[in-house]
């Protein structure tokens, strides 16, 4: 049954949902925080202690194929948990050297480039359960989908769990599909990362049994035309889907985001002794500079630019001594690049005129990253509104301003994103939630986005 010769019976891509929803509660009990938020954070201790306990009497690895399992015997419990669900799929599981995990479905021409779908399954500290995972579990059981309805894929079908999208243990975001999309600037990067333990990023790999070094780093890189479409399921994380009652977006582009490192030194002092004309007080001058941040997003008038300051410790943290350092870390985005840069660089004019004035050093300035924004292919958003069209789900265009591992994969296929609604717009949070009926919707048009593009 050619799958592309609509209209489908739309009953016919039948989702599990109660295997699904288990999954996706499952899948959050792997946290550093208590339920029901979660953290899961890159290669911590925690994360690689998880990673490396064997799950006890994991009842569902009886049913792999013992390729899977042996290859997953001494697997950490965390990554054994997707890389089961996809030996369960009946995937070709493979590792990369950061993490990554690829399954693949060799279509009946294996020697075309496959298509891609997946996301994340890092959180950052007391989030939710959806962000990202939806787009790992939901590729997964599209497959599921697609095997059960009898569909034979022409290009093969491949799912990807990206190993960190969030930036919150090294300060770099889509760390993962960085990597994939051949960023040479950070395999240089990595080799000064630490986190705020100063544990360096390889050194965190290594003790989590990936890259020992540069050239593993760089093994990462994909050869060009290694895909032909990279499709990623996402929930909004924004109020519009579920405010117009709409089931499915389309994602046109993905914003431009920008993330600066900043910090400030004074000479810190007695609270009480050091009289005000004598101060040079670091917190003040990043208590400055955030809003600052906040002016400088606001003067164009533009609702597409935003920015924060997400992270702002003071040292020594004592309530009654004088901040001798201030440390920042500044969120920008915009849709509009220039717009977005403009601001970095009044941010960055505002931070040298509040040292002045304050007589506090600058002592760094660092734009960690300031990513071009990406745009969706247009034969990808096609595949993906006539599979709406097919399934009678509503559907609309819209603009991520989250970033995703998508705007990374655009640098290395056609990409397109499908964003589900969520409940009130609520993401990196312990509330961030998505219905199953939502998620089942977003894994249809996902499946059948996928089979159009295989049969391409
Ligand atoms: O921050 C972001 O946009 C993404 O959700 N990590
Ligand atoms: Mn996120
Ligand atoms: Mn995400
Ligand atoms: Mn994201």
């Amino acid at each position: 049954y050619p799958i592309h010769e609509p209209p489908l019976p739309s009953n016919s891509l039948s989702v599990n949902k109660e295997s699904l929803q288990k999954q996706i509660d499952e899948l959050s009990t792997f946290s550093d925080s208590p339920a029901p938020s979660v953290t899961r954070i890159l290669y911590t201790e925690k994360d690689v202690m998880a990673r490396r306990t064997i799950r006890q009497g994991n009842t569902s690895s009886e049913k792999f194929p013992v390729s899977v399992r042996s290859k997953t015997l001494n697997e950490p419990k965390l990554r054994r948990f997707v890389k089961n669900l996809m030996g369960l799929s009946g995937l070709s599981v493979r590792e990369d050297a950061v993490g990554n995990i690829f399954g693949r479905w060799e279509g009946y021409e294996p020697e075309l480039a496959a298509v891609l779908s997946g996301s994340h399954i890092d959180a950052i500290p007391h989030s939710g359960k959806y962000d990202g995972v939806v787009g790992v579990l939901g590729a997964i059981e599209a497959i599921n989908v697609l095997k059960r309805f009898g569909f034979k894929p022409k290009k093969s079908l491949e799912v990807i769990m990206f190993t960190s999208e969030e930036p919150t243990r090294f300060g770099i975001s889509c760390l993962g599909s960085r990597l994939l999309a051949g960023s040479e600037a950070l395999v240089k990067a990595l080799k000064h990362t630490v986190d705020n333990h100063n544990i360096s990023f390889l050194d965190a790999a290594r003790s989590a049994g990936y890259a020992k070094d540069q050239e593993d780093l760089t093994s990462v890189f994909l050869d060009e035309d290694s895909y032909s479409a990279f499709v990623e399921l996402h929930i909004e994380q924004g109020p519009i889907l579920e405010e117009e009652s709409i089931s499915i977006g389309i994602v046109t582009a993905i914003a431009a985001p920008a993330s600066i490192k900043v910090e400030f030194k004074g000479n810190g002092g007695h609270a009480g002794a050091v009289l005000m004309p004598n101060r040079n007080d670091a917190g003040l001058a990043a208590a400055e500079l955030a809003l600052a941040v906040e002016k400088h997003v606001l003067e164009f008038g533009s609702i597409d630019t935003v920015g924060t300051v997400g992270i702002m410790e003071l040292h020594p943290g004592a309530i009654n001594s004088i901040p001798s350092k201030a440390h920042l870390q500044i969120d920008t985005r915009d849709i509009d690049e220039s717009r977005r840069n403009i601001v970095i660089d009044k941010i960055r004019q505002s931070a040298s005129t509040i040292s002045k004035n304050r007589g506090v050093q600058l002592s760094e300035f660092q734009i960690v990253n300031q990513d071009p924004p990406a745009l969706s292919e247009d034969s990808v958003i096609k595949a993906m509104e006539s599979a709406s069209k097919e399934l009678n789900l509503t559907h609309k265009k819209m603009i991520s301003r989250a970033y995703h591992d998508s705007l990374f994969m655009a640098r290395k296929s056609p990409m397109g994103m499908i964003f589900i609604p969520c409940y009130k717009g609520y993401s990196h949070k312990p509330e961030e939630y998505s219905s199953i009926e939502d998620i089942a919707n977003g894994v249809r048009v996902l499946a059948l986005t996928l089979a159009k593009l295989s049969l391409s």
